[in-house]
């Protein structure tokens, strides 16, 4: 693939950069940190979603450099700018694979004076089909080092309940999904409550993610949510206008 290639050269030429977007706690609507998301501005393509990227990346093991990119400009960018909230980032399965990816973070944050108690890695339930036991393993050590640990997209894909049972997440995040014609339907309402309750009950924040209207806002109120992200309160941006 062309994309692969481009890739790696866009990494050295500073074709990537990052936006960040809000989260909120639903009590007091403070802001409770924030996610890093990666953009691509090709030289001849323009704007590429991550959408179409990052599955290139993946295959072509380019995500790996391009990972490491991610995390090593979040901590610089949030100590230039002296954000003291935490900010999550994107892991691919791909990078939780690769061998020597915990000692390559360490080394990667210890270089950083950005304290790692302000980082938290955002996982799909993808990560969990190739080798789940490996996977926990590198999760629960991020976790010892001081890194939170979200779940991402929870309830699409491969979602299975035993994954909850089997590893404390430090967050929830519900599929954008599941908001879906919430404000209408009795039997999508009803699920919402149902995935909140769950997260309530085993004592692991859940974050409704893709909140887009206040009608929205109000229904995770009522039936108990923790935080909100989405576009009623902030689009993805650069960290100069966060
Ligand atoms: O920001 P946007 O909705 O365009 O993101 C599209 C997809 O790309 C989402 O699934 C998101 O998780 C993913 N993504 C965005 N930034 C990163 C990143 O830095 N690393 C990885 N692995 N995925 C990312
Ligand atoms: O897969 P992941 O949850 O990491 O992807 C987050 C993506 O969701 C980002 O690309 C971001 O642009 C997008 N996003 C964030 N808020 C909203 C929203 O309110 N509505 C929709 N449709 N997308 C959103
Ligand atoms: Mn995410
Ligand atoms: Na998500």
């Amino acid at each position: 693939n062309m994309l692969a290639g481009d890739i790696r050269k866009g990494i050295k030429e500073g074709q990537f950069f990052l936006h960040y977007q809000e989260k909120r706690a639903i009590k007091d609507k403070e802001i409770s940190g924030y996610e890093a998301l990666l953009r691509w501005n090709h030289p001849r393509l323009g704007s590429i979603s991550p959408d179409i990227f990052i599955p290139i990346a993946e295959e072509s093991g380019a995500i790996v450099p391009l990972g490491y990119w991610v995390i090593s400009t979040v901590c610089q960018e949030a100590m230039e700018k002296g954000i003291n909230k935490k900010i999550s980032i994107n892991i691919s399965p791909v990078q939780l694979r690769h061998p020597n990816f915990i000692e390559r973070v360490r080394t990667l944050l210890q270089r950083s004076t950005y304290p790692m108690s302000l980082l938290e890695f955002e996982v799909t339930e993808t990560a969990f089909i190739i080798n789940k036991q490996l996977t926990f393993n590198v999760l629960h050590q991020f976790q010892k080092m001081g890194i939170s640990i979200a779940l991402d997209d929870f309830g699409t894909g491969y979602s299975s309940l035993s994954t909850l049972r089997e590893f404390q997440f430090d967050v929830i995040k519900l599929d954008k999904s599941f908001l879906n014609n919430v404000e209408k339907s009795y039997e999508a309402r009803s699920f919402v409550r149902a995935i909140i309750s769950l997260g309530n009950s085993i004592h692991t924040p859940l974050i409704a993610e893709g909140v887009e209207t206040v009608e929205q806002l109000r229904i995770l109120e009522e039936e108990g949510c923790s935080e909100i992200q989405g576009f009623l309160f902030g689009k993805p941006t650069d960290i100069d206008h966060l």
